[in-house]
């Protein structure tokens, strides 16, 4: 992408209505525009990294066996009636009526209406294990939207359910999306712990929260310092294997980690001193095992091996997709701007061209642009004519993981400079050299053209 031909309006003065560095940061790199309270429009840098993140989500669901579809935005009230919790909801569910007088709502979750599509299509054990999810816009009516897309009352949310015959099979569908949850934020470049949690509205007594250590997090979190060490890295896990992935659970739950909701004072205090930890904490991702709490409520039932009915063992799985972009960000900025992991970043490599105009430097980054186009990546060249600290600022701020800086004095010694976003350390290479260095960096990182 040319940096004159895209849309990426930046603003230079912190917008006062932001609290913490994320939306300060999102804004201000023209990422997202406020539309309503706790509403945002995605503008093109920003719906970029929405989506990187969310191809990242499909994969590792992908990976780990559960089926992607869609569901609707808006659902009627009856199942909800139906499941009870129509009232149990409360002030959190938009409730619409359309032109007709029926009861709509705006889908905060997605438990009955699967449940529904389940119970319409699937009567066997034959047909299990089943897992399905999608990646869907939420509305949850938040007394208090805030902090930008980090809570907002429109939100994008992957949401998993699995069906399964029995208890032990369920608890199998657990575990394995807990290893795919943690495998996906690492890709991401976060670190998320797995806390014991509460299960709210949602239910279930079995629960774990994904949380990313951060200053303004909105969570009360105390855990053993221990957990901080654990990566999942690149292990190959076979899912099917209920070994494997109960190994990875109890690897990643055996330390204590809890959320304030279920913070134990004389549990923690068995952890040794030195590795206490009270901090605070960002919820990225919610893991329920509520067995047959709406298959009962909607009569969802499946045929065993001996031929006898039963309701469905369940369990429901969230990603805050648009959430991860805020606790990215808060995980990894400086004072300059954000810093995206390579995972992410919504381009591959900045090229900022110190002299536009210039027949030398304006072929160079052509060149550059071409080869690392040919090789699968994509640049964002800077090519406006702009003072070369103004092109600095703008790249630093948006974050770029990587930069390539061309100019002539540089072009007469036949070298550009290329540059880490994260470290601010510079080299000169040849510009063959450079691009073959970005190509390398990336070959580790499954990445793929944007938006
Ligand atoms: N049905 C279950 C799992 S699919 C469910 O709704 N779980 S949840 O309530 O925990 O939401 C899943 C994730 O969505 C949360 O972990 C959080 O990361 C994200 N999320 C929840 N509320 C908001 C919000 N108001 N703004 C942004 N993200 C949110």
């Amino acid at each position: 992408m040319r940096l004159s031909r895209y849309f990426l309006p930046v603003l230079k003065e912190n917008p006062s209505e932001a609290q913490i560095v994320s939306h300060r940061y999102m804004l201000r790199a023209g990422m997202i525009k406020q539309s309503a309270a706790g509403i945002y429009s995605w503008l093109p840098l920003g719906f970029k990294v929405l989506k990187k993140i969310e191809t990242i989500v499909h994969e590792e669901q992908m990976r780990a066996g559960h089926i992607p579809m869609l569901m609707p935005t808006l659902q009627s009230v009856d199942l909800w009636k139906e499941s009870g919790r129509y009232d149990d909801y409360g002030q959190e569910m938009l409730r619409i009526s359309d032109r007709h007088g029926r009861d709509m709502l705006y889908g905060p979750t997605n438990e009955e209406l699967i449940t529904d599509i389940f119970r319409s299509h699937v009567g066997s054990y034959k047909d299990l294990p089943l897992t399905l999810y999608h990646i869907q816009w939420k509305f949850r009516d938040e007394i208090r939207p805030r902090f930008g897309v980090m809570r907002g009352r429109e939100f994008y949310m992957k949401d998993g359910y699995n069906f399964d015959l029995t208890k032990e099979d369920a608890l199998h569908a657990y575990n394995r999306h807990l290893v795919s949850y943690l495998r996906s934020y690492e890709r991401m470049g976060l670190q998320a712990i797995p806390m014991r949690a509460d299960g709210g509205p949602i239910g279930g007594d079995y629960t774990h929260e994904f949380l990313v250590l951060a200053d303004t997090g909105e969570s009360e979190v105390f855990y053993d310092s221990a957990v901080t060490d654990l990566t999942f890295g690149d292990r190959a896990i076979d899912y099917d294997s209920v070994e494997q992935c109960q190994g990875v659970l109890e690897e990643f739950t055996s330390k204590y980690a809890r959320t304030d909701e279920t913070h134990d004072e004389a549990l923690f205090n068995e952890v040794p001193e030195e590795r206490r930890r009270v901090a605070r904490g960002i919820e990225v991702g919610q893991i329920f095992y509520f067995g047959t709490k709406y298959s009962e409520a909607l009569g969802a039932n499946v045929q065993g091996p001996d031929g006898k009915q039963s309701p469905v063992h369940m369990g429901s799985h969230g990603i805050g997709v648009s959430r991860l972009l805020g606790a990215i960000i808060e995980a990894s900025h400086d004072d300059k701007g954000i810093i995206w992991p390579e995972g992410v970043t919504p381009f591959h490599c900045g090229i900022v061209n110190l002299k536009q105009g210039d027949a030398e430097a304006d072929a160079a980054c052509e060149s550059l642009y071409e080869a690392l186009t040919a090789a699968g990546l994509e640049p964002l060249y800077d090519d406006r004519k702009e003072r070369a600290g103004g092109k600095f600022a703008t790249m630093d701020l948006i974050g770029l993981p990587w930069r390539i800086t061309v100019g002539p004095r540089g072009l007469k010694n036949g070298v550009v400079e290329l540059t880490s976003r994260r470290s601010g350390e510079s080299e000169e290479l040849s510009p063959e050299a450079a691009v073959q260095k970005i190509v390398e960096i990336y070959a580790n990182h499954q990445t793929g053209r944007g938006f």
